[in-house]
C-alpha cells in the first residue's frame, strides 16, 4: 500500500532516533528517518520508480518541466576549499579568475535566457559570502532581471544578518545554498565552512521569506547510506525546500575530487526517486552531470519525478547540454517547459 503523508508521519515518529528531535507536531509531518530513505533506495527499481511516478503524479503535472538558466556573475578565485570546485582559488584548473560583471552584460544574458524559453535566471558568484559593496551590485542585478519578468535566483554563499533581507526587497525569488552532502561526509569535501553555517544560511533564507533551493553532489565517494542522509537532512527541514538540486558531481582535473570512482547512473536514478517521494511537493531538478548522461538515462531520471533542468550550454564553469539537443530531447519525451 503507498503510504499516506498521515502514515508516513505516524511511521517516522517512531523511526527519528538520531535526528534533530522536532520542536511542534507540525513539523514532523515529512520526517524520515536515514534507514526508511535507505529502504527506499533498496527497492527493486521498478517498484521504486513506480512510487516515485506516483508521487509526482498527485503533486505536479508530469509532463511539466520548469526551466532555469544559469550565470556566472563573478567567476573564480574562491577563499573556499570545497573539494569538487574548480573556481577554489587553492586547485590548479583551467577556470580564469573574472571579476563581478557588469550589469549590462547580467542583463544581456538575462534576454537571451527568457528569449530561449527559461523562466528563472539564476546569478552564481564564487564568494565565501557576499561583502555589502559587491552585495549592492547584485541587488540591482536582481531588480532589473525581475523587472524583464523572470523569476530570480542567486547563489551568492553564506549570508550574514539582514543580508536576505536586503535580497528580499531587491525581489529575489529564490536562494540556492546547498548541504552537499551527508553530515557525516561533509568534513571530507569542505572544511573552510561548517554544517551548521549552510543551516544558518538557509535559515536566515527562509524567515526572509524568500524561497529556499538546497540540495546536493551525489557521486563523491559518499556511500549510499550518505546519499539518504543526504535526502534526511533536506526533507527533514521544518520547510523542505522548494527547489532541490541533485548534481551528479562533474569531475574537474585539478579539483581533490577529479578520479573519484564514477557512480553508477541507475544509482543516481534512484536518488532522484527517494528525493521525489521524501520531497513531494518540492521541484526535483536535474541539474550538474546531464551532459555525461545518456538521453535514456536523463529520460528515467524524469520518470523518476525530476522537474527542473538547468538550461544553456553552460552551467557556472563547465558544459551543459546544447540548448537545441534539450528542445529536440523535450519533444521526444512530449515535456512542456514552465
Ligand atoms: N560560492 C557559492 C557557494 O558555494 O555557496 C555559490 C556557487 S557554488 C558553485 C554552488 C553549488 O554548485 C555548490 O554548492 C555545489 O553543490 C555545486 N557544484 C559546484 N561544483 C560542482 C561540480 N563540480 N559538480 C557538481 N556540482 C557542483
Ligand atoms: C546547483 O546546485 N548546481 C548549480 C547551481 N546550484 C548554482 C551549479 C553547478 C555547478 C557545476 C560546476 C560548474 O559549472 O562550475
Ligand atoms: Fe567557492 Fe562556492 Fe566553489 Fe565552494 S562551491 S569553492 S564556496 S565557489
Amino acid at each position: 500500500m503507498l503510504e499516506t503523508a498521515q502514515n508516513v508521519k505516524q511511521e517516522s515518529i517512531i523511526n527519528t532516533e538520531g535526528l534533530k528531535a522536532c520542536k511542534s507536531e507540525d513539523k514532523t509531518v515529512n520526517r524520515w528517518s536515514v534507514d526508511e530513505i535507505v529502504a527506499l533506495f533498496e527497492l527493486p527499481f521498478s517498484d521504486l520508480m513506480h512510487r516515485a511516478q506516483t508521487v509526482h503524479r498527485e503533486n505536479f503535472d508530469p509532463n511539466a518541466v520548469q526551466v532555469s538558466t544559469l550565470l556566472s556573475i563573478k567567476t573564480g578565485g574562491c577563499s573556499e576549499d570545497c573539494g569538487y570546485c574548480p573556481q577554489a582559488a587553492r586547485y590548479h584548473t583551467d577556470v580564469e579568475n573574472e571579476p563581478l560583471m557588469a550589469l549590462d552584460e547580467v542583463l544581456k544574458a538575462a534576454q537571451e535566457a527568457k528569449d530561449n524559453g527559461a523562466s528563472r535566471f539564476c546569478m552564481g558568484a564564487a564568494w565565501r559570502g557576499p561583502k555589502q559593496r559587491d552585495l549592492e551590485l547584485v541587488l540591482k542585478m536582481i531588480a532589473e532581471v525581475k523587472a524583464m519578468g523572470l523569476e530570480t535566483c542567486a547563489t551568492l554563499g553564506m549570508l550574514k544578518d539582514g543580508q536576505a533581507e536586503q535580497l528580499k526587497d531587491a525581489g529575489l525569488d529564490y536562494y540556492n545554498h546547498n548541504l552537499d552532502t551527508a553530515p557525516e561526509f561533509y568534513g571530507d569535501v569542505i572544511t573552510t565552512r561548517t554544517y551548521q553555517d549552510r543551516l544558518e544560511t538557509l535559515d536566515r533564507v527562509r524567515s526572509a521569506d524568500i524561497n529556499v533551493c538546497c540540495g546536493g553532489i551525489i557521486g563523491m565517494g559518499e556511500s549510499r547510506n550518505q546519499r539518504a542522509g543526504l535526502l534526511a537532512q533536506l526533507a527533514n527541514m521544518e520547510r523542505p525546500p522548494e527547489s532541490v538540486p541533485i548534481n551528479l558531481l562533474t569531475q574537474v582535473e585539478g579539483t581533490p575530487l577529479h578520479g573519484t570512482e564514477e557512480l553508477d547512473q541507475i544509482e543516481f536514478v534512484r536518488t532522484i526517486a527517494a528525493a521525489r517521494i521524501t520531497m513531494p511537493q518540492s521541484f526535483v531538478r536535474l541539474s550538474a552531470g546531464r551532459q555525461s548522461m545518456q538521453e535514456g538515462i536523463q529520460a528515467l531520471c524524469f520518470l523518476a519525478g525530476a522537474n527542473s533542468i538547468f538550461y544553456g550550454e553552460k552551467l557556472l564553469t563547465t558544459g551543459n547540454p546544447e540548448a537545441e539537443a534539450d528542445k529536440k530531447l523535450f519533444a521526444k519525451l512530449d515535456i512542456h517547459s514552465i
